[in-house]
């Protein structure tokens, strides 16, 4: 099967299986799914990162929907995709294709697709895509006509969807709050879509922006647009060269993950940021309703949920399970330990420029410290430490994986198993309340173990025997 729909949308190698024909296909059967929807005329948006050709794919794309009866929204310039989420739930079009393949490296690109409803496309609609692209990947089968001749026949329109999304920021943050504050924010885009966004709003709001890498480049200064701590190293030493600065703030290639250096330029892990923002939201700015989050994020959120009395809902991996609990308006928000993060009354998709401004706005109105606050959360609803390995998916352990899977190990670090959870990989709660979880991932080839305990030292151990069930005979 050429087309495979994983975690976030369709991911492939530039010129290898991501080729021009391929994406047509998909773009075929897209359009196949919008006709059979009867929403050619809502029609969609089409974005796209800054990643080699992007644009131009999006272009062959836009052409395919256009020669299907589509009406096209084409974005004038690489954009976030939670942008493009609040364009679709504003009532723009009826979905949108976003050729971005995220936080994978600039080798890589990528389809997503988002529904009607705003969110990634749910596995039964990926699915039926996935089988019809394949079919027309096999006959060929494709419409496509030019850009000309899809504007001569009123098919295709350019859109600029920055002005609204940040309008609506502009009313869901307390930007009187951070300005008084008055401190300083550095800010990494990774070369990527997020600039001209965060950046943007934040000095129209007054607040001072140290920037670096804030030019497109189809290379992200090599590697993926990843805001994770080995990618941030030089913005973490402006942060921690500059009293002044308060905050470093990171997005991913499509702008939908965060990352987040606290004053001194010490990388937090998502997985706390997600639990102090909930806190934050239903301590500090009363909102109502549960959390979510997926099966591999941090059971830190399950304890602010218990502190607060409301219910936590534990999805697969992916932001559309808890997009779908957005949409229905029963959490307050919910969060994925890759830096995914959204809330209630917003898109239901992960945005990565309202967490951090949210951040800022929590950081500005406690006036304390991102790990002065986890301390004090953690003395409210207990300690938890988490971490997260790769491994490579080699032959022998992609062979492997699937009967490891059957086993029953006794347990792990020599704690015992209380539970087994499956509704993504493999999650063990042992006895003391830690846990490990095994599963490949979907849009990258490796396998990913996630652990948490209560100590660092419990940590280390679990992983260590978690790698030693994984790849020992
Ligand atoms: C990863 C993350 C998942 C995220 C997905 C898409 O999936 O674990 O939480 O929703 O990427 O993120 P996987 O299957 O590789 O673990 V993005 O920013 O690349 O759209
Ligand atoms: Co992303």
């Amino acid at each position: 099967m050429t087309i495979k729909f994983g975690t976030s949308g369709w991911r492939g190698i530039i010129a290898d299986d991501f080729t021009t024909y391929n994406a047509k296909c998909v773009a075929q059967a897209i359009s196949d799914y919008v006709v059979e929807q009867g929403q050619s005329k809502e029609g969609l948006i089409v974005g796209y990162d800054p990643r080699f050709m992007g644009e131009s794919f999006a272009r062959d794309i836009a052409g395919v929907l256009s020669a299907n009866n589509i009406n096209v929204l084409f974005s004038v310039e690489a954009v976030p995709t939670p942008a493009i989420a609040f364009a679709i739930i504003s009532g723009k079009s009826a979905g949108a294709i976003n050729l971005t393949a995220s936080h994978n490296p600039y080798n890589y690109n990528g389809i997503k697709y988002s529904p009607k409803w705003g969110g990634p496309a749910l596995p039964e609609t990926t699915k039926w895509i996935e089988e019809h692209a394949n079919e027309i990947v096999d006959s060929g089968k494709f419409k496509e006509i030019t850009e000309d001749e899809a504007k001569s026949k009123g098919l295709w329109t350019d859109i600029d969807l920055k002005a609204d999304y940040i309008k609506d920021l502009n009313e869901k943050i307390d930007f009187d709050t951070i300005k008084k504050w008055g401190k300083k924010v550095a800010y990494d885009p990774i070369f990527a879509t997020g600039i001209g966004y965060l950046d943007k709003i934040l000095i129209d709001n007054g607040t001072d922006v140290v920037m670096i890498h804030d030019k497109f480049d189809p290379y992200f200064g090599g590697g993926g647009p990843d805001p994770s701590g080995e990618k941030l190293v030089e913005l973490a030493k402006i942060v921690e060269g500059d009293n002044d600065i308060a905050l470093g703030l990171a997005t991913d290639g499509d702008a939908d993950r965060f990352g987040v250096l606290d004053f001194d330029g010490r990388f937090i892990e998502p997985n706390y940021i997600i639990a102090l923002l909930l806190d934050y939201l239903i301590r500090v700015k009363g909102f109502e309703g549960g959390v979510a989050r997926s099966v591999a994020t941090t059971h830190l959120v399950d304890a602010v949920a218990k502190y607060h009395g409301v219910k936590c809902y534990e999805t697969p991996v992916g932001f559309k399970y808890i997009g779908e609990y957005i949409a229905e308006g029963k959490i307050v928000g919910g969060g994925e330990e890759s830096a995914g993060f959204s809330i209630k009354g917003h898109v239901p998709e992960k945005d990565g420029i309202l967490a951090s401004l949210l951040l800022l706005e929590m950081v500005a109105r406690e006036n304390k410290s991102i790990v002065e606050q986890l301390r004090d959360l953690y003395s409210r609803v207990g300690t938890f430490m988490t971490s997260r390995v790769n491994l490579k998916l080699t032959k022998d352990l992609d062979n492997a994986f699937p009967e490891k899977m059957k086993l029953n190990p006794k347990g792990f670090a020599g704690i015992a198993i209380k539970d087994k959870i499956t509704i993504d990989g493999t999650k063990f709660i042992l006895d003391d309340g830690s846990w490990i979880l095994f599963r490949k991932s979907g849009t990258e080839p490796v396998v990913r173990i996630y652990v948490e305990a209560s100590s660092e030292v419990k940590l280390k151990k679990i992983i260590d025997s978690g790698k030693e069930f994984i790849l020992g005979a």
